[in-house]
């Protein structure tokens, strides 16, 4: 299926096409110059990168050259407020990591359309939103659309949520209250309905081309031997039959949702030109959705593929060249040592996303929750390398999807063959199955009780908020978020609060989730935003009150201290006890997180004299704490600077 093996890698000097000297000949002196300096940088990358996927195509030069022309153009028809942005941020590599805040929220579920996201503005300016991820709003194939994850068209926002004036005018408010607009970018699928799969299915020999096919069943059997499955329950295998082609498209999510097929090299243009025309209306960073699956290569497990890597980092080289300010954030949920290549560290290296999802410190913050321990999340950050300029962690507590758990299994086997018990016990705790477990949430797609897979929930109802009786559960639930979210805001470069998670709302209702379409357990923490409880977020006599001004502190704590930014580098600082983890930002900060139900005291260790912090003040209270004996609520967090 993979067209590139007997391909040359091109060499040599690259000299522009001239198709785009002359485009740049006849364009304004003051941007010409510019793209002329910023192709003499991209485009021997984007000849290497698109040469390796595509030189064993027909014309690829003259392709190539068009695919060229067509971001200098968009770059030309960039409106002047968004060039004057790249300008400026093209001379701050690390902008993106000031004292940044990420929120993700449904547009419907948050604010009924984009309209409404515009109202929400002050509220995200009062909790210190820089970075505002918007679930899918480009129109989606008819309902059920894996919550918009199947779209039917990227040039055109989903009717439902508004139009594309819609969109840049709350791209330009959002824009001016320091608020960048994150949108997703699905670029391993479509819907069945975009207008690729409907001239597919109605023959169209080049369009069926944009997708894979396999052509009998021995054909899909012996493709599915090697591949995992995401949704086992809800769509098992990775293969649909379409009848009017009489194949078998590849799926790997949804029958709906169609793996585009990157050997195409019309998919990957048009891909591109798809999102550089959003960036044009103001889009300012591309959640690219589901990255790891983008090539296909028969006899393996079809994801991570080194020809991944060179469309992220084409992809990359054509922002840089229309959109430099743009961001790109890559969502491969994947053990961490799968993720060093996204941000261009691994085998061709060079530019690629700025940010990727640390799924793998999510999914260990709950596990050491489970455990009381915090053994794994030591483990993770041992596996999680130093970052290159201008790239970031995105971390976070929870998001629309479900908590991962096999993503750990790296850190588990390393420990021992018996050791993936941890992960089926967290999931079993999370899902409130395990004696003592506070949690309500609910294990998604697992219908054998020994195997695991994901778990479903909102944050509030994993950390026993909404099962607590008394105060003092109360009390132990509200710290537990608190602590989850002080840990992600401490690690991340881009930390991201879900949507309520700022103060505490719980799961869908289940009246709510009867009425929505399509059985998909994440439903459970994609609740409709209660506006009424968010009223209380001032009130510290409620709950709402109590989470929301304990996380703000975190949040300006982190917005004033620029020693608590991630440039700093980050270390495990030993506690002495696996109930407390110590992490160390640069030489001057140190973060402690008890996440046990105990008090915990912290006793002289070696650790303590190595790192030579033996003292510091507390960024929340201002009170100057001595770290021999300090005594740690349970699960509390605390920030210190020497
Ligand atoms: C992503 O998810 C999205 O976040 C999901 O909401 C979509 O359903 C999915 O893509 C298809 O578009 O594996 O790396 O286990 O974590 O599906 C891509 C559930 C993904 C998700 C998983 C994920």
């Amino acid at each position: 299926m993979s067209l590139i093996e007997d391909c040359p890698v091109a060499s040599g000097q690259a000299i522009l096409p001239a198709r785009i000297t002359e485009l740049l000949d006849q364009a304004p002196a003051a941007r010409a110059d510019v793209l002329r300096e910023r192709l003499n940088t991209e485009f021997p990358v984007l000849q290497d990168r698109l040469a390796r996927l595509y030189d064993c195509h027909d014309n690829f030069s003259d392709w190539l050259s068009q695919v060229v022309a067509q971001a200098v153009k968009l770059a030309l028809s960039r409106p002047n407020d968004l060039w004057a942005l790249d300008m400026q941020r093209a001379s701050q590599p690390n902008w993106h990591l000031n004292g940044s805040l990420g929120y993700c929220a449904y547009v419907d579920k948050f604010a009924g359309n984009l309209s409404g996201v515009r109202q929400r503005i002050p509220h995200l300016q009062e909790l210190g939103v820089t970075y505002l991820h918007l679930l899918p709003f480009l129109k989606p194939g008819t309902p059920p659309n894996d919550g918009g994850f199947a779209v039917a068209s990227y040039d055109e926002v989903d009717p439902a949520l508004g139009n594309n004036h819609d969109l840049q005018t709350l791209t330009q408010e959002l824009r001016a209250a320091g608020i960048s607009l994150c949108s997703d970018f699905v670029l391993n699928h479509v819907s069945h309905e975009h207008e690729w799969a409907l001239k597919a299915r109605g023959g169209d020999a080049h369009h069926q081309s944009y997708f894979h096919w396999a052509k009998t069943p021995e054909d899909v059997a012996a493709h599915e031997k090697n591949l995992i499955q995401i949704f086992p329950n809800t769509a098992p295998g990775n293969f649909t039959f379409i009848p009017e082609v009489k194949a078998w498209a590849w799926t790997t999510f949804y029958p709906y949702q169609w793996d585009l097929n990157y050997t195409q090299p019309d998919v990957f243009a048009e891909m591109a030109q798809s999102l550089l025309q959003l960036a044009n209306l103001g889009v300012e960073a591309f959640r690219l959705d589901s990255t790891g699956f983008l090539w296909k290569r028969p006899g393996t497990n079809c994801m991570n593929q080194p020809e991944v890597h060179w469309i992220l980092q084409a992809m990359r080289s054509l922002t840089n060249i229309a959109a430099p300010g743009v961001l790109l954030k890559a969502e491969a949920i994947m053990p961490t040592q799968d993720l060093p290549p996204y941000f261009g560290l691994g085998e061709t290296q060079g530019p690629e996303c700025h940010v990727a999802y640390h799924s793998s410190l999510m999914s260990a913050s709950w596990v050491a929750l489970a455990e009381e321990n915090t053994q794994i999340i030591q483990d993770v950050l041992s596996h999680t390398p130093a970052l290159p300029d201008g790239c970031a962690w995105m971390t976070y507590v929870r998001c629309h999807d479900d908590i991962g758990w096999n993503v750990l299994r790296p850190e588990v086997d390393a420990r021992g063959a018996d050791q993936r018990a941890r992960l089926l016990h967290a999931s079993q705790f999370f899902a409130g199955d395990v004696a003592g477990s506070y949690a309500q949430g609910a294990a998604f797609q697992a219908s054998d009780p020994t195997v695991v897979h994901g778990t479903n929930g909102m944050a509030a109802a994993l950390v026993g908020l909404t099962s607590a009786q008394t105060p003092a559960e109360q009390e132990a639930a509200k710290s537990r978020l608190v602590m989850m979210q002080a840990l992600s805001l401490f690690v991340g470069g881009l930390p991201l609060i879900y949507m309520g998670d700022e103060w505490g709302q719980g799961n869908t209702s289940a009246q709510e989730i009867a009425q929505r379409q399509g059985p998909d357990g994440r439903e459970l923490h994609r609740p409709i935003f209660d506006e009424h409880s968010f009223a209380n977020r001032h009130d510290e006599s409620t709950m709402q009150g109590q989470i929301y001004a304990a996380l703000r502190a975190f949040i300006q704590a982190k917005k004033q201290h620029s020693s608590l930014s991630a440039t700093h580098p980050l270390s495990v600082w030993h506690t002495g006890t696996s109930a407390v983890l110590g992490l160390k930002r640069g030489s001057h900060v140190l973060g402690l997180f008890n996440f046990s139900g105990q008090p915990q005291t912290l006793s002289p260790t070696p650790g303590i004299t190595q790192n030579c912090m033996t003292h510091g003040t507390d960024l929340i209270s201002g009170k100057a704490l001595d770290l021999q004996g300090l005594q740690l609520a349970p699960y509390s967090a605390i920030w210190l600077k020497k």
